[in-house]
This record gives C-alpha cells, sequence and structure tokens, in this order.
C-alpha cells in the first residue's frame, strides 16, 4: 500500500491506539460510533426540506429554548448508537435534562459521553452550517450509574473531544489529546477520511468573530478591547481587523482552526444572571481542547477554560478562544482592568 493511501478513521486511531496506550479499545470503538451517528445526523440534515425535519420540533428544553426536529432527532441518533457498544456509562445533552443512563439491557464501560447534538440548529432554517459537539471524559472508578456529578470534571480530563461541521463538506476534527485532526467524509465510500492531520492555528490575527448586536450589554473591559479592534491601524493596535460572524459555534470556530481568529461569547448584562451563554461541559471545554491542541489557546476572559471546575451539567461560561496571542492579548486586558 502507497503512503499516499487514504487513512480511513478506523486506520487512524488504531495506528493512534498502537502509538499511545491511553486509547484502548473501547475509547476507538466511542468515537467510530459517535463518527457513525455524525454520518447519520449529516444525512439528515442534507435534506431539509425534503426530510421533512425543518422547523420547530413544539418542545422546549432544559436551555429554554424551543427545540428543533433535527434537535430532538440528532439527540435520539446520538443515544441509539451509543447504547449497545458498552463502552459508557453514561451520555448527558444539551437537550436533556439529567444525564442518561446506558439501558439495562446492555454492558456498561467507563466512559462518560457529553455533546451538543445538533449546534447552531437556529440556522437549519435558512440553510448555514451547524454542527455536532462531543467530549469524552473518564467515568469515576467504581459508579456504574453516573448521575451529573460524576459528570462535573474539568476539561483538562478530557480524553478526547471533537465536532463535525455539516457544511459544504461533513468534516469530523477530533483530538485526543496528541493534537488536532481534520477527517472528511467521503460520501461514496461513507466513511471518514483523513485530510488534515495535526493542524495548527496561526499564532496572531485580524479577524474576530463576535455578535455585535450586544455591544451595549458587555462590561468595560470588553468594550475597550472591542474599540481597540474597531479603531484598527489608526489605533493602539496599529492594525486593520476584520470581523466574521456566523452564530454556529461550530462553523466560527472551524474557520478560526483553520485560518485563525478570535471567537468571543463574552459575558453581558442583557442576562445577568448568567455568566455567559455557552455552555461549559459539551460546548466550551471541548473547543478548547479542540483548539489547545491545535496550539490556540482558550479561557473566560481570566481563567483558561480547560481549568474552570464545574459546578452544574449545563453551567454557562464566557468564551474567548483561537490564535494563542490574541486570546493572552485579550485576557490580559481583562486582568488588567480587574487590578485597577
Ligand atoms: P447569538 C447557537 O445557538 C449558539 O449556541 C452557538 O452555536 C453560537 O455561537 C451562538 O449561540 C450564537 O449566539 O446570540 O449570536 O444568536
Amino acid at each position: 500500500m502507497s503512503e499516499t493511501s487514504p487513512i480511513s478513521l478506523t486506520r487512524f486511531l488504531i495506528e493512534e491506539q498502537r502509538a499511545h496506550q491511553h486509547l484502548n479499545a473501547d475509547l476507538r470503538l466511542l468515537i467510530e460510533v459517535v463518527a457513525r451517528a455524525c454520518k447519520s445526523i449529516s444525512i439528515a440534515v442534507g435534506k431539509g426540506d425534503l426530510g421533512g425535519v425543518l422547523g420547530d420540533a413544539g418542545t422546549g428544553n432544559v436551555q429554554g429554548e424551543a427545540q428543533k426536529k433535527l434537535d430532538v432527532l440528532s439527540n435520539e441518533i446520538l443515544l441509539e448508537a451509543n447504547a449497545w457498544g458498552g463502552h459508557l456509562a453514561g451520555c448527558a445533552s444539551e437537550e436533556m435534562d439529567d444525564p442518561h443512563p446506558i439501558p439495562d439491557a446492555y454492558p456498561k464501560g467507563n466512559f462518560l459521553l457529553l455533546f451538543d447534538p445538533l449546534d447552531g440548529s437556529s440556522n437549519i432554517d435558512v440553510n448555514i452550517s451547524v454542527g455536532t459537539i462531543f467530549s469524552v471524559l473518564k467515568c469515576p472508578d467504581g459508579v456504574t450509574n453516573p448521575s451529573a456529578e460524576h459528570f462535573l470534571q474539568p476539561g483538562t480530563m478530557q480524553v478526547a473531544a471533537g465536532y463535525t461541521v455539516y457544511g459544504p463538506s461533513t468534516l469530523l476534527v477530533l483530538t485526543l489529546g496528541h493534537g488536532t485532526h481534520v477527517f472528511t467524509l467521503d460520501r461514496e465510500l461513507g466513511s471518514f477520511t483523513l485530510t488534515r492531520r495535526n493542524v495548527q492555528i496561526p499564532p496572531d490575527t485580524r479577524e474576530f468573530a463576535i455578535n455585535m448586536s450586544n455591544q451595549r450589554h458587555w462590561e468595560a473591559p470588553m468594550q475597550g478591547y472591542v474599540e481597540e479592534l474597531l479603531a484598527g491601524k489608526t489605533g493602539p493596535r496599529g492594525k486593520d481587523f476584520n470581523m466574521r460572524w456566523v452564530a454556529s459555534m461550530v462553523a466560527d470556530v472551524h474557520r478560526i482552526l483553520t485560518r485563525g481568529g478570535i471567537f468571543i461569547y463574552p459575558w453581558d448584562k442583557k442576562d445577568a444572571g448568567k455568566p455567559g451563554k455557552l455552555r461549559l461541559m459539551y460546548e466550551a471545554n471541548p473547543m478548547a481542547f479542540i483548539v489547545e491542541q491545535a496550539g490556540g489557546a482558550a479561557t473566560t476572559g481570566r481563567d483558561r477554560i480547560m481549568e474552570v471546575g464545574p459546578t452544574a451539567l449545563h453551567q454557562r461560561v464566557p468564551v474567548f478562544l483561537g490564535s494563542r496571542n490574541e486570546v493572552a492579548y485579550v485576557t490580559e486586558f481583562h486582568r488588567n482592568h480587574d487590578r485597577k
């Protein structure tokens, strides 16, 4: 076989298992099962109106958000795919109030899977890229029926994380703690093929991603930082910046993984009772792991996201992630403000 032969996800995982002892057969099965489920989600998303799956489901989730039919379908696809394999002790999802146990009919394993089954789903009806985000933790020894508290581990405890982006092509982006890698879905073969190994995010950027309509609700350091960006080369940064905002985290993060940038969803007083919009356990932590493994950085504006001690399954955090030097700049900007 020539070295230019395409490397499938299966071959990649087997070779990773040989190279890194922590990647055992159950973790390899977990990743393959999640990837297979995401292929099914990609097919459902791709049908659009023809699949009768657009629009609202008529139900709400724990976040208080109206669920799209595809939110519910994607969640069910991931739960069913992960029920029988014997690799999981339990699942947690943005779409479910409480952790989901593995049915008694099946054996249980040592991993915990957390996911946002269809992030950015408000974009579904306008045909903008959406995605699935997942995070993998170890279940504490001796726990066979994990409750929410067993999921409350800091991001540094993740053994794997990934997302799929359902865009012009369907991509799986994966880290097992040894680099971040990109797989493209070969629709003819029906398998993910390695297309980028060990992605590196450019350390500097001229591109920021934020929902500017919230500007009046931000705290002072956030206002000051963005004013500098908007001042461009006439201001202290000495260079002009561009702005992009898809309002689909997976799409915005994938752009940043590909060409650099900084993604920001800060705290805002619009909903003062919440520390941010994005969820720590199945959005911020997995994205932070992926970005850090690609040479980027991810903070809350003050602290490293992966070192935040979780207190609730669906807790929210402010998110600043992407090109490490830009994340360092805005984080120092916030810390300097706090020191005054
Ligand atoms: P806004 C999608 O609902 C999401 O959770 C992320 O995917 C996205 O980055 C953010 O919210 C968009 O928020 O306030 O711009 O609609």
